[in-house]
Formats: structure tokens, C-alpha cells, sequence
């Protein structure tokens, strides 16, 4: 049924359940002497290249292909619109490896028609901290869909993530392949619900009008926490703290140190934003949200072209009530003149999505590690993990 994936060292459909096959490694990694040295066949009249997203034009072309050719909702409605700088970011974190970002572009025009990345993390799985990559960005110009470039992409991909000598990966998909290791769902906090109505992202409810709606999910102008601010360069030590204990307690999460903090986590207009609560009285840090920003194409709109989406990345609350927490975050992110807050329902986003007003979406997010076996599948609450 699958049959690129039935050749993949992943977790089988035919496993399932079963309980001799033991946790870790699929396979053990191979000498790096014994990694294929040179790139797999493409079709005659294509080729590969490696894409810097630090040029320009590089840069604009990968822009153009995803977003005209990346992830689309089930009714076709909207298609991620990643913007540059926020590629730039996804792509370039720290040790990331220029080889991992590729492109397939034709012979003779040059014209860029696929694109599968890489990056470095370390990403800890029950004791086991694992040097993994995380996949993303896999894109094939809809032209070219249904002619098995996807799995040629993926080799690739792979070879040049074990020419680094890591032989795991983390991704995730709307997708089911073998075998997610987790199954999440979109949550979705309406900010300008008459905008969200008007495209079709949303619907008015049973019994309700305009008018009542928008007073159902109105916001105060701004944030209830004292304390509450922006996160800054000299807060790093001290947000990588509080992360790390707090990301100790979920089955898979990354194992961030201080770069990594500073690269994901510090914020980048229009690209990730994360506040902290400073005690007025103690001056120590003690919650912290943050959420990146992922707009959306409207694809048939007389009137709106853009869906403004924030996304909810990595919170914690040791002080502040969940429920209060992130109502701030809706309030910051609502001032900033976001359409919408979405959240999957990993970590412990449980304890406050139905309480803010959050609607469950339809569409799943499926989590899979690649050549890493997890006896059982997790609950979404055992999740620490997100990727872009
Ligand atoms: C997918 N999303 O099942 P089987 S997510 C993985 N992830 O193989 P073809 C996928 N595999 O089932 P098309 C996949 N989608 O026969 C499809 N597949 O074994 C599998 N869409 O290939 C599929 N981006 O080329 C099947 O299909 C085989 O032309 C079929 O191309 C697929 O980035 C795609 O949704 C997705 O651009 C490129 O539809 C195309 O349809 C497209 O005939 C819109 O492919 C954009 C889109 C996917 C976003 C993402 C994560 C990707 C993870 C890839 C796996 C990484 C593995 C780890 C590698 C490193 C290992 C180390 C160490
Ligand atoms: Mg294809």
C-alpha cells in the first residue's frame, strides 16, 4: 500500500502493537564511507541544487514555489503563505548545513519546481537525547505531482542527513504514512471573526448573528499580567531554564540549550513573537508565551487575499493561570491585527483551548520520526514538540 514507505526503516502498520520489537534505532547507523557519495537519478531533464535562502533571489524563488505549490486545506480554500524572513529563520538555526536545503530545478529553463530541507536538532526521546533532523518544506510544483519525485526527495534528503553522520529525523504531515508516532489537532481561536466568516474559515454558529459572535470572542485592549513584556536578548539564560525543566517532563521534546533559545525564541517582527511575566516584585522570570506567524493565501476572496494566523509554539506557566497566560497572548496577538490563533493540543494546551473559545479544526496534524521505534503510540499531551 505504501510502497516507498514499506522500504524505509520507520515504524510498519504490520508492527503495530507489537510488543517484542524493542524502543530506539531501527537501524544501526553505517560507516560514512558506506553512504552513497553521489545524489540520486532525477528524470533526465531536471536537476539539483542546493538553495541559499540568504540570497535574494534564491530566496524569492523558493517563496514563489510554496506559495503557489505548498500545503492547501482539504476544501482548497487557503495555502500557506511562509514569507521569507520566516524561512530565513526556519532554515538557518544554529549548525544549520547549506547541503540540506535542496532544490530540483529544470535543465533548461532553471526554473525551480521542488524543494525538501533539513535542519539540525537535538531532540530528546524519553532519557535519549538524539542529533536528529527536522524535515520540512517538502514541495512539488503541481505539475509534477503523482510521478514519484516525492520519494527521490526524500532519499535525497537523506543521504545528505547521514553524510552528517545523524541518522534520525523528526516531521510532520497532514498525511498518514508509516507510522505517526503521534496524532494532534488544530485548534482555533477566532480574533476578527467577521473577517474569518466572511472567507470561509469559520462559520456563524446556530442561533447566532454577526453582532453576537463578535461580542462572543471580543478581547480587552490589552494584557491582564503584571509583569507582562516582550522577551529580550539578556532574558535568554533564563527562559532556557525554565524550558528545559519544563520540556523535561514530555516523552519527546527538544533539548535546547542557549543558542537554540536565542534563535527560535527571541523575537523577530512578523516572524515569532514570545513574551515573559518578570515578577514586579522579585524580578525573576516565571511564564513565558510565545507564537509565530504563518499567514495563509486566500485562494477565491472578492475581498481579503491574506489570512493572518498566529501560531502557538512553546508556553509555560509556573506562576501565572494557564487560562490567563494565554488570553494574554490572544490580547498581544489581537493587537498585532492577527485574523486568528491556532494550537495544536500537545503539552498542555488542553488546560486552556476550550476555556479561551479555541474550535476543535478538522484535519490532523500526524508526528513521525524516521529509523526511531516508539513502542506505543503517544497522546498528544506527551508531546513537547513543534514544528513550523
Ligand atoms: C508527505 N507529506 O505516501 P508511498 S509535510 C512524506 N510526507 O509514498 P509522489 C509523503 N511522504 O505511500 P506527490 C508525503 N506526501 O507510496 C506524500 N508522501 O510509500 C509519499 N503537496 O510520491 C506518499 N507538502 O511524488 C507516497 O507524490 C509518495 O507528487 C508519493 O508529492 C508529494 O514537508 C508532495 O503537502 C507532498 O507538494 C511533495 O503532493 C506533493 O503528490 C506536494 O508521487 C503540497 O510520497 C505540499 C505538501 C508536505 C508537507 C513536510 C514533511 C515532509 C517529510 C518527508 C519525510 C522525511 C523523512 C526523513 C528524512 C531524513 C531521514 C534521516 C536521517
Ligand atoms: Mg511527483
Amino acid at each position: 500500500r505504501h510502497r516507498f514507505w514499506e522500504t524505509q526503516p520507520v515504524g510498519q502498520f504490520k508492527d503495530l502493537g507489537d510488543d517484542s520489537l524493542p524502543e530506539g534505532p531501527i537501524e544501526p547507523p553505517s560507516p560514512l564511507s558506506a553512504v552513497r557519495p553521489d545524489p540520486y537519478n532525477l528524470p533526465a531533464s531536471y536537476e539539483w541544487c542546493t538553495v541559499d535562502v540568504d540570497d535574494a533571489a534564491a530566496s524569492a524563488e523558493v517563496y514563489n514555489l510554496l506559495s503557489l505549490n505548498y500545503v492547501e486545506d482539504d476544501d482548497n480554500l487557503f495555502r500557506f503563505n511562509y514569507s521569507q524572513p520566516f524561512l530565513r529563520w526556519a532554515l538557518r538555526p544554529p549548525g544549520f548545513f547549506k547541503a540540506w536545503h535542496i532544490g530540483v530545478r529544470v535543465k533548461d529553463s532553471k526554473k525551480l519546481v521542488a524543494f525538501i530541507t533539513a535542519v539540525p536538532a537535538r531532540i530528546r526521546v524519553r532519557d535519549a537525547v538524539v542529533g536528529m533532523a527536522e524535515v520540512n518544506f517538502l514541495c512539488v510544483h503541481k505539475k509534477l505531482r503523482s510521478k514519484r519525485l516525492a520519494p527521490v526527495l526524500i532519499k535525497e534528503v537523506t543521504r545528505r542527513v547521514h553524510l552528517e553522520n545523524t541518522w534520525q529525523a523528526a516531521y510532520t504531515a497532514g498525511v498518514v504514512i508509516p507510522t505517526p508516532v503521534a496524532t494532534c489537532q488544530y485548534w482555533h481561536r477566532s480574533l476578527n471573526p467577521k473577517k474569518l466568516i466572511d472567507v470561509g474559515f469559520s462559520r456563524l454558529g446556530d442561533r447566532m448573528t454577526m453582532s453576537r459572535t463578535i461580542r462572543l470572542y471580543k478581547l480587552p485592549e490589552s494584557p491582564a499580567t503584571p509583569g507582562l513584556r516582550k522577551m529580550e536578548l539578556r532574558d535568554v539564560a533564563a527562559v532556557t531554564r525554565l524550558l528545559r525543566e519544563y520540556l523535561s517532563r514530555f516523552v519527546v521534546a527538544p533539548n535546547f540549550d542557549e543558542n537554540d533559545v536565542e534563535h527560535w525564541l527571541l523575537p523577530r517582527e512578523d516572524v515569532v513573537e514570545s513574551y515573559l511575566v518578570e515578577s514586579p516584585e522579585t524580578h525573576e522570570v516565571t511564564d513565558f508565551f510565545s507564537f509565530y506567524s504563518l499567514a495563509s493565501s486566500i485562494l477565491s476572496n472578492q475581498h481579503h487575499s491574506v489570512l493572518k494566523a498566529a501560531y502557538s509554539f512553546y508556553n509555560l506557566a509556573t506562576r501565572t493561570p494557564w487560562v490567563q497566560l494565554m488570553n494574554d497572548a490572544l490580547i498581544v496577538a489581537k493587537q498585532k491585527d492577527y485574523d486568528v490563533f491556532n494550537a495544536l493540543d500537545l503539552m498542555e494546551n488542553e488546560k486552556f483551548l476550550k476555556e479561551l473559545k479555541f474550535g476543535p479544526g478538522d484535519g490532523q496534524l500526524h508526528y513521525y520520526l524516521y529509523n526511531y521505534r516508539i513502542k506505543e503510540q503517544l497522546k498528544p499531551s506527551e508531546l513537547g514538540l513543534v514544528l513550523l
